[in-house]
């Protein structure tokens, strides 16, 4: 096809949003190389035309002046454009000196969200990954989801095998710890959740939130309770505590494949609902009303998200919101949580069904805080002790993979110190920001609309089953290297190949060992059936059609293939989520394990913490809808309109403080102050002040010219980086103590 930009035609083209996990299909109108109109895609059958207003603001990413387009390489202290050839001969000049004197270790890596919405990205990290071969991995998943991770790997086999509320048939939902009127779901996708929760309600289901803000996903709910920041195990382990002490459980088809329903019992024993009250700030009437109605709902689910995941509890919570799930007979039930069926790239369904390997964590410890390492990576928060910390196996280089630590981690401003004292940093990145202002090479990605996309992982976690892909809208500039390729180059240096090795060589190779280790004797021929595909399309390919839809090469005719999906622009519908328990199983008992030892013995830990008296005020977070961790807020159409970046507080907090007519106060944490712009709202639960995270933009250096104008002041700044849940090692994001007062002048 021709894309070469005549301004006298008008395009349609169908496109997947890669800016959060909702994963909406868009239809992008284009005008030559203009863009003319975005809308949410009717035809899409998996999010039937639903458009939230970042998915409009992919016009303004696209165009705006200040993303960066060509390398940028530190010469005599400044960052300044360069050519990729350039930029990789610096990278192999500063890379192997470092990796000769010091080791693999010496190097860190840091991920990022946006990777998880780059098929480039996501498919070749491994690769740059493996040839560095560093215990140093840290990514945004240790502020966000590795707790879920964990228990979903512990009990179920695999990391990503993690069930979704059926929502579609489902009658009761309890939401915890998750506001996804705003943030579209995660660990869900499951784009226009207010019109699947609306007709929830209009056939007469119930939608309760536990939240400890009455958040947008409150106000279309049919009940909210405040809960205690933090306090979510107390909760959910009394829920528990209740389904046995009532005489409530009712494990249903699952019965035969749940091991440990004793043992559950036994370790939430303790936890009566009337002990535990105080401290999750929900009554132990309420508990126990909540347990009896999710017990006999016909088709119920218990949805725990965020709120549950960045705290001290963290692995607790995501394992006892399944545990009630199961108890209940909702778990692999349609209404109920449920898993999803991936036509591509699932470990879930690769490999022989209902048994594997299982999970472990701890197979390596970080050098100073000896935190263990969980699915190969290292909590984000020991990343600057690491480099600050000297001996063997210091980090002294780091490459960042669109990644914004400095805004987006506890101690950030620690981090911006620790990067300053690297010997060498490379950011793939598109912006000139907080973090990446301290690289020696920024790599720029494309437009995400200058190549194709799958979503990876998202149909893992989709409340119905489909395939689609999105071609190129445009054509990117023609010297512009992909990101997979960027990745693979950094690890051809990394191996010694130099900076100017044959990558698409090196992608042959690699690809070549994955299939052999697959099909064996017949790589030769599946190799063959994919000769026409590159990079990660041609994994897609290889994915598609060994995946469970697949075509197998031929052996299954009529299944999918990247062709097939390419020529529906609307997607392929695979229906709606189906039982999966036992096939999906990868554990080695070949059971859903509902009281893993891990999780069992650190209940213990929260006892002792069951008569801890809450501190007078505490810290949490807030998503808004145009706006999008920390890069987005340079993008005028999201920008404009009131200041995001508020401490909403009780009224009586704001009192007690001296704040109710004062417009500024001082913010002070355990890890800092910051001075923010106070609003009052008895939407917050009395002792709870609420802060957006990913602001504090307008550093010196950086370039993001509109979101310098209105910086906001970093939430992560007044954060402690030392408090971690131990099991997964997740940030603890909710709950940290702070002290407001008046601004003095
Ligand atoms: N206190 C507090 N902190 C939090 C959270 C919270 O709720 N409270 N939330 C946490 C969560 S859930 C997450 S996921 C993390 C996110 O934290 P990060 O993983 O750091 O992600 P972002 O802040 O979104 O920053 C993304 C970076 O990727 C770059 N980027 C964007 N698109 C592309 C691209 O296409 N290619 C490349 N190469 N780069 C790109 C951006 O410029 C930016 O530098 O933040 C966490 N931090
Ligand atoms: N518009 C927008 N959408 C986004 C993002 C964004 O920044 N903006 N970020 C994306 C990313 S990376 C992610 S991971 C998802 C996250 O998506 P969600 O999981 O829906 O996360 P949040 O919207 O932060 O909602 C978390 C909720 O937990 C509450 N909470 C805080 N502490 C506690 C606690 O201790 N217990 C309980 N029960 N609740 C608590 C907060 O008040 C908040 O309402 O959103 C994604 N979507
Ligand atoms: S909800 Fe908005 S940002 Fe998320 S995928 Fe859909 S349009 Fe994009
Ligand atoms: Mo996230």
């Amino acid at each position: 096809m021709d894309k070469t930009v005549n301004p006298a035609i008008e395009r349609t083209h169908h496109r997947i949003c890669p800016l959060c996990e909702a994963c909406c299909g868009l239809e992008v109108r284009t005008h030559g190389d203009r863009i003319t109109g975005i809308r949410g895609a009717e035809d899409d059958v998996f999010s039937r035309g639903y458009i939230c207003p970042k998915g409009y603001a992919l016009k303004d990413l696209h165009e705006d002046p200040d993303r960066l387009r060509t390398p940028l390489v530190r010469r005599n202290g400044e960052l300044q454009p360069a050519s990729w050839d350039e930029a990789f001969a610096e990278i192999e000049q500063r890379l192997l000196p470092i990796l000769a004197a010091h080791g693999r270790d010496a190097v860190a890596l840091s991920v990022g969200n946006p990777s998880a919405h780059k098929m480039g990205l996501l498919l070749y990290f491994n690769r740059l990954a493996k040839a560095l071969s560093t215990k140093n991995v840290y990514s945004a998943s240790t502020l966000d989801q590795m707790p879920k991770q964990l228990s979903s790997g512990l009990m179920f086999g695999h990391w990503l095998s993690i069930p979704v509320p059926d929502i579609e048939r489902s009658d009761w939902l309890l939401v915890i710890g998750a506001n996804p009127m705003v943030s579209n779901g995660s660990l869900w996708t499951v784009p226009d959740f207010r019109g699947k929760a609306k007709a929830l309600r209009a056939r007469g289901g119930k939608l309760v939130v536990i939240d400890p803000r009455r958040t947008e996903t409150a106000a279309v709910a049919d009940e909210h309770h405040f809960v205690r920041p933090g306090g979510d195990v107390f909760l959910l382990a009394a829920m528990a505590h209740t389904l046995f002490d009532e005489g409530l459980l009712r494990l249903g088809r699952l019965e035969p494949w749940l091991e440990g329903v004793d043992a559950v019992q036994a370790a939430v024993q303790p936890f009566a609902p009337e002990r535990a009250a105080t401290r999750c700030g929900v009554d132990a009437a309420t508990i126990r009303r909540l347990a009896r109605e999710l017990a006999a709902a016909p088709r119920a689910a218990v949805y725990g998200r965020l709120g549950t995941c960045t705290q001290s509890y963290g692995s607790l919570c995501s394992w006892l919101v399944d545990v009630l799930n199961a108890l209940t007979g909702h778990l692999d039930e349609p209404g109920g949580a449920m898993f999803a069926h991936a036509a591509a790239f699932a470990e879930n369904t690769a490999g022989a069904p209902g048994r594997g390997r299982g999970v472990t964590t701890g197979r390596h410890r970080s050098r100073v805080s000896a935190a263990p390492e969980v699915w190969g990576e290292l909590p984000m928060t020991v990343l600057a002790e690491e480099i600050e910390t000297p001996g063997p196996g210091q980090v002294r280089a780091l490459i960042t993979v669109a990644s914004n630590p400095v805004l987006s981690a506890p101690g950030g401003p620690r981090i911006a110190a620790a990067l300053e004292r690297l010997d060498f940093m490379v950011s793939l990145d598109i912006y000139l920001n907080e973090t990446t202002r301290h690289a020696d090479v920024i790599l720029p990605g494309m437009s995400p609309l200058e190549h194709s996309h799958y979503d990876v992982a998202f149909p893992q976690l989709s409340w119905r089953n489909h395939a689609r892909f999105s071609e190129p809208v445009f054509d990117p500039a023609p010297d512009h290297v992909p990101e997979w390729q960027q990745l693979l180059r950094i690890a051809a240096i990394a191996k010694g190949l130099g900076a100017q090795a044959d990558v698409l060589a090196l992608d042959d190779e690699f690809v070549a060992a994955d299939v052999r280790k697959i099909a064996g004797e017949h790589a030769h021929l599946v190799m063959q059936a994919v000769s026409g595909l590159r990079g990660p399309e041609r994994l897609l390919e290889l994915a598609l059609r060994a995946g469970p839809h697949g075509d197998r090469f031929g052996m299954k005719p009529g299944g999918l293939t990247l062709a097939k999906v390419r020529a529906a622009p609307g997607g392929i519908d695979l229906g709606e989520l189906a039982p999966r328990v036992p096939e999906m199983l990868r554990t080695p008992s070949g059971k859903v394990e509902l009281a893993p030892a891990l999780l069992v013995a650190d209940l213990p830990r929260a006892l002792q913490d069951l008569d801890t008296p809450a501190p007078a005020l505490v810290v949490i977070g807030r998503r808004d809808v145009r706006s999008n961790n920390s890069w987005m807020h340079n993008l005028p159409v999201l920008a404009k309109g009131p200041e995001r970046c508020t401490a909403l507080m009780h009224p009586a907090d704001a009192n007690a403080a001296g704040l109710a007519d004062v417009a500024v106060a001082q913010l002070s944490g355990p890890g800092g102050s910051v001075h923010v712009t106070v609003e009052c709202s008895d939407t917050l639960m009395p002792g709870v002040v609420s802060l957006p995270h990913g602001w504090g933009h307008g550093q010196p250096g950086t370039r993001m010219t509109v979101a310098a104008a209105r910086p906001g002041a970093s939430l992560n700044a007044l954060l402690d980086d030392a408090v971690r849940d131990p099991l997964s090692g997740n940030a603890v994001l909710a709950g940290q103590a702070v002290v407001a007062r008046p601004l003095a002048v």
